[in-house]
């Protein structure tokens, strides 16, 4: 599933928090969406995030997966699976 995630400022949260991460040997997951922000009706709690942009979750440790949405800009572009 690809999302596009849009923010009008890049000081903006997306309103999503992340577990996980190469460095924990863990999936990058969606911990916890908030309500009214621009990951709200996109991203869901437990989604797997398979990739930011053009770099892969797998490789992408947490705080490197991190910075790479804060420094997304205005859009970002995410692949990731849904469990049922
Ligand atoms: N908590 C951040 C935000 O809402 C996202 C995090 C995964 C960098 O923008």
């Amino acid at each position: 599933l690809q999302v596009r995630l849009y923010r009008d400022s890049f000081a903006t949260p997306w309103g999503f928090r992340l577990q996980g991460g190469k460095d924990l040997n863990q999936p990058l997951v969606v911990q916890r969406v908030f309500c009214n922000s621009p990951a709200e009706g996109q991203l869901q709690r437990g989604d797997i995030i398979d990739s930011i942009g053009i770099r892969r979750g797998v490789d992408l440790s947490h705080k490197q997966a991190q910075d790479t949405l804060k420094h997304g800009g205005g859009q970002i572009e995410l692949a990731i699976t849904r469990p049922p």
